[in-house]
């Protein structure tokens, strides 16, 4: 396949930055050496690491407010690949697309497949949509939809969600991400028991229809768009709902969808421990379900989620198999830019995990030396780790500075003469 970013551009770019890179990489090795650590090690590690890229991220977002389109916005599916490519081509670290239905207009399905693969892509999770109506659908979903009273709008729903597993195993995806929006208004306005029993009915009619080698990830919210009470609101219920569904169900985690303050990494830890931590959606917010870029606000914060995993990784802990994915909306960047430095910035937060000293940290714990176990993590999050990612990328093909060499591409003018420009305007979550 010939890359969408011609290579002599990125061989240009990597080559005023090569030299640099080397002496900067060395350094961090040597003083890494110093305490104990192999940095071509990490540097594997990282290079293997791979976060999936949403669909529905590669478009502008907007607000309930407006909605500011962006030069050269995808037009269909094929755009939005293309786009996603022109991430993993840079980055080297994205290589999977999380697709959205019915946001995702989906016909040919061999086509598609075989776009991402002629693109170097794979399909992640498939998110299904039963919080907005879909032109012409029989009944709304206005009051509700997995947990709606009316049967035969949870039955839709169900259908639906069975839909995207079909297209999903025609597309080589291997889990269902279900988010409801689901909830009330009103206090009175729904029975919390009795929805939430209508909920779990559904959700057995769409786990009955999982392959064998399928995940589904409920996603908890804890409001928005209903603003008095959530279906599924926080992790507790997630973790009910995992349980009463059975083996292939776990909880997915998206960051901005807990209270601020809330103590995240706590919760990865606990459903780790519980062997029911399904996934992420990564992102960044300072008041709400925000969905700014992925380490943009809170960076400490995400470190210390990946603290979390690296720990279960290093003690291998059992059933652990998190899905990593991006999920935010760009209104003021380029959302390419946005997602490629989000998937870095997770990355940095794994490198860092990665050089966190455990042994010494579990000998803090055990000595109750609270001082010194904060500064363990604290070492490890004040290293400029940039050098490690950007060996990895460079090694993998990819762009030692990717926006440089992005920008430097001209990729977005040219998408811009092909797309017609689209009409900004009202609300609208995407
Ligand atoms: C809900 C959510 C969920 C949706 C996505 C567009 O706030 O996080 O994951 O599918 O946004
Ligand atoms: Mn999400
Ligand atoms: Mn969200």
């Amino acid at each position: 396949m010939t890359p969408i970013i011609s290579t002599s551009v990125l061989d240009a770019d990597n080559a005023a930055r090569r030299d640099a890179l080397g002496r900067d990489y060395e350094s961090l090795g040597e003083r890494l050496s110093r305490r104990g650590i192999d940095i071509d090690a990490v540097k594997n590690k990282v290079a293997a690491y791979g976060v999936a890229v949403p669909s529905w991220g590669v478009g502008s977002g907007g607000t309930r407010f407006a909605r500011f389109p962006g030069a050269g916005e995808p037009r269909n599916i094929f755009d939005k690949l293309e786009d996603c490519a022109v991430i993993h081509q840079l980055t080297r670290a994205t290589p999977a697309v999380s697709l959205h239905i019915p946001w995702d207009k989906v016909s040919d399905l061999k086509e598609l497949k075989e776009k991402g693969t002629a693109l170097g892509l794979t399909f992640d999770a498939m998110n299904s949509n039963t919080f907005s109506d879909a032109p012409g659908q029989a009944h709304s979903y206005k009051f509700g939809s997995l947990s709606h009273t009316d049967a035969a709008t949870r039955r839709q729903a169900i259908e639906h969600n069975l839909e995207c597993i079909e297209i999903g195993t025609a597309l080589g995806s291997r889990a269902l991400t279900v988010w409801i929006g689901d909830g009330s208004n009103f206090p009175g306005q729904s029975h919390f028991t009795r929805t939430f029993e209508r909920y779990l009915d559904s959700m057995k009619a769409v786990y009955a229809g999982l392959p064998n080698d399928w995940r589904v990830f409920t996603e908890h919210k804890m409001f928005e768009p209903a603003f008095y009470s959530t279906v599924v609101q926080d992790w507790g219920t997630n973790y009910l709902i995992a349980r009463e569904l059975g083996p292939k169900a776990f909880c997915l985690v998206d960051l901005g969808h807990h209270a601020p303050n809330v103590n995240i990494e706590m919760i990865v830890a606990r459903l780790i421990q519980f062997k029911k931590l399904g996934g992420f959606h990564f992102n960044d917010s300072k008041y709400g379900d925000d969905d700014l870029d992925t380490g943009s606000i809170d960076p400490y914060r995400l470190f210390l989620v990946f603290n979390e995993l690296v720990d279960a990784e290093a003690r291998a802990a059992d059933g652990f198999d998190p899905a990593h994915m991006l999920d935010q909306s760009h209104n003021v960047t380029d959302p390419i830019e946005s997602l490629m430095t989000s998937a870095m910035e997770v990355g940095r937060a794994y490198a860092q995990a990665l050089i966190v000293d455990r042994s010494a940290l579990a000998g803090f714990q055990e000595d109750n030396d609270a001082l010194m176990a904060s500064e363990t993590l604290k070492a490890a999050f004040r290293t400029d780790v940039e050098p490690i990612l950007s060996m990895a990328r460079l090694e993998n093909g990819g762009a030692i500075a990717p926006v440089a060499a992005y920008r430097a591409s001209g990729y977005r003018a040219r998408v811009a003469a092909e797309r017609p420009a689209v009409a900004g305007g009202g609300g609208g979550i995407v």
